[in-house]
């Protein structure tokens, strides 16, 4: 029982240390919602943090990567493995969306501890989703999870910078899916580090990886590196390619490692994590120092053409103690 309220974030972080669930959950809901004690039990566990290794998984909608994520998780295990699942604000949540063979195939993986699910939304996380899942992210590692998957939807901005913050980046497409494999050329292709054709049971399922190895092999696309991205053949709801795919991920963690890529990655993610914080607090320190009606009086300014956003961000600025460039 926790009753001391000054030593709650410290007994909350030794509880997540040991690998207690309802710590992490109740932790991980702190985070959701942007309470205080949460930065206080973070601080707490970040140098505890930096072993697991982050895995972001994205693609279009349905492609399938749950399943895949599922099975991935099992796989692991069977390998002496914890797995932490972080699903993305997800349009089928894993909890309440998923079918009903999911969910029990869901409670058999959880049941002896070492494979934690959550889905994330970030309800009053200051910095918005990314924080939030960064956050999450820690909080698993932390807590002896040492393989992180990060599902997120679609292939947009968002997605590839969230899917950015992993040392691994797999890509799951499906068959059908033309308009999607195009827009993955603007920026999932640059980022993808394994890539995977789900639902191989599906017609045109060769036309997708023929199309996919094509871009993979027009030079342009890749970032010089050593590291060529598998392209590898699924059906996840039968298991299939499960442990092509996990191979692949223990393989890349290996050449992460060896070519020094692995601390390169990592201050890339810290730096990105301090500028998001630090963005997120001006904005929020600012809003906090005008009157709620003369930010709203300068915004709609803007919206009736009176005052360009320019001088308006000049203007917002101004109420901050900066020296002005
Ligand atoms: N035929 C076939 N169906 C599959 C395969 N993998 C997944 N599915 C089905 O496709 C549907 C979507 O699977 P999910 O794993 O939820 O897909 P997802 O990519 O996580 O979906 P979102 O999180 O909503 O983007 C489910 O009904 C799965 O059973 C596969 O390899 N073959
Ligand atoms: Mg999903």
């Amino acid at each position: 029982m926790i009753t001391d309220i000054e030593s709650y974030p410290r007994d909350l972080a030794a509880q997540v240390l040991q690998g207690e669930r309802r710590a992490i959950a109740r932790i991980l809901s702190l985070v959701e919602d942007g309470q205080p004690p949460a930065r206080e039990v973070l601080a707490n566990l970040y140098s505890h943090t930096g072993k697991a290794h982050l895995i972001g998984v994205t693609g279009p909608p349905g492609a399938g990567k749950s399943t895949l994520l599922l099975g991935l998780a099992k796989e692991f295990r069977a390998r002496g493995k914890k797995v932490g699942i972080v699903a993305v604000d997800p349009s089928s949540p894993l909890s309440g969306g998923a079918l009903l063979g999911d969910r029990i195939r869901m409670q058999e993986l959880t049941a002896d501890g070492g494979v934690f699910i959550r889905s994330m939304a970030a309800r009053g996380h200051l910095g918005g989703l990314a924080l939030a899942t960064s956050d999450a992210v820690k909080i698993l590692d932390a807590a002896g999870y040492e393989i992180i998957f990060i599902e997120t939807v679609g292939a947009g901005q968002a997605e590839v910078e969230i899917a950015s913050e992993a040392h691994t980046t797999m890509v799951v497409e499906a068959p059908g899916l033309g308009d999607e494999i195009q827009a993955l050329k603007s920026g999932i292709l640059e980022v993808g580090d394994i890539f995977v054709v789900n639902k191989s049971d599906r017609e045109g399922a060769e036309a997708t990886l023929s199309a996919l190895r094509f871009m993979l092999k027009t030079e342009e696309n890749r970032p010089s590196s050593k590291w060529q991205p598998p392209l590898i053949k699924a059906v996840a709801t039968k298991g299939e390619g499960v442990l092509e795919i996990a191979d692949a991920l223990q393989k890349h963690l290996a050449y992460l490692k060896e070519s020094g890529e692995w601390e390169e990655r990592n201050r890339m993610r810290s730096e990105q994590e301090v500028m998001r914080i630090l963005g997120a607090e001006l904005l929020s320190r600012l809003r906090g120092r005008l009157e709620g009606e003369s930010w709203a009086a300068i915004l709609s300014q803007v919206a009736e053409r009176k005052l360009d956003p320019y001088r308006a961000a000049e203007e917002l600025l101004a109420e901050l103690p900066l020296p002005s460039e």
